[in-house]
């Protein structure tokens, strides 16, 4: 499939969508929600594929939702048309899916790697919500997730100040999981997306389900859920022999049952 500002790849059983506007660096208009989504729903739908990656270019992740396109927009075809809700697509992609962000992460840029299941950040990454700059606030869940990553404080400071949190800090924070040198960044997302990839799939599903159910969830909501998935994986195949493996001191070799 050829998309206009989206690239993919699948190599091995990793899925890989790069955000292709650089001249716009990367930012998101239309188009790029309905690519990006499309090849979202297929790669979910495609048994060949067992996790996935997006990521930007070196310049950009994103540099937000694209200002030229909705510069004109007015309240009422915004809300008649429920802009931006398609994005929600990304946060509802069952697989795993990693964010390599490399340089600026603005505004819906930080949104839409924020509801990917973990980032990877070159050290030149910059995230941020500069929204109020522009008279308007996140609208692709920067006010929640953003808060849910890092926290009250850091959250409304970013959020009302505008300003741009680098790779450290935001590793510091919590809104990254690891930063490397920028020559390793897609090293670094493909070894992590590929060692998943190798994990039973059910098992991989499940787990991610149970940490999304945490922001949805009360604690024993939370964990009623997380004990019911953990007893259901002991009617897998995959189960029995990773554990048999274990005790045998031998390799696994999953089968996806
Ligand atoms: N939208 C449209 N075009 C953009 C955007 C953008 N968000 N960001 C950069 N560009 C364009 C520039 O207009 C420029 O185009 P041209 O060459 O035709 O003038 C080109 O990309 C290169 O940009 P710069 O020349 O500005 O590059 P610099 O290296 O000087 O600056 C910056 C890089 C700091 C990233 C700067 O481009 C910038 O501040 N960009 C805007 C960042 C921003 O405000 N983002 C938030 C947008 S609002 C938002 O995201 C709302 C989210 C809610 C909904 C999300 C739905 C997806």
């Amino acid at each position: 499939m050829t998309y206009e500002t989206i690239l993919t790849e699948i190599r091995g059983t990793v899925a890989i969508v790069t955000l292709n506007r650089p001249q716009a660096l990367n930012a998101l208009n239309s188009t790029v929600m309905v690519e990006l989504t499309a090849a979202l729903a297929a790669f979910d739908s495609n048994d060949a594929v067992a996790a996935a990656v997006l990521t930007g270019s070196e310049k950009a992740f994103a540099a937000g939702a694209d200002i030229k396109e909705m510069q004109s927009l007015e309240f009422v075809d915004a809300y008649l048309g429920d802009f931006v809700a398609g994005w929600d697509a990304v946060a509802t992609f069952r697989k795993p899916l990693i964010a390599a962000v490399s340089g600026f992460a603005l505004g819906g840029g930080c949104e839409l790697a924020m509801m990917c299941d973990f980032i990877i950040a070159a050290d030149t990454a910059k995230f941020g919500q500069p929204e109020i700059t522009l008279g308007v606030i996140p609208g692709m869940g920067g006010s929640q997730r953003l808060t849910r990553a890092v926290g009250k404080a850091k959250a409304m400071d970013m959020v009302l100040t505008g300003r741009m949190m680098d790779a450290t800090e935001a590793e510091r924070m919590g809104l990254v999981s690891r930063v490397v040198a920028p020559g390793q960044l897609m090293d670094e997302t493909l070894a992590a997306a590929g060692k998943i990839a190798g994990f039973p799939r059910a098992a991989v599903l499940m787990a991610k389900e149970a940490v999304n159910r945490s922001f949805e969830a009360t604690l024993a909501e939370g964990l009623r859920f997380e004990r019911r998935l953990f007893q259901s994986l002991f009617a897998t195949a995959d189960q029995k022999e990773g554990m048999a493996a274990f005790v045998e001191k031998r390799k696994p070799a999953f089968s996806n049952r």
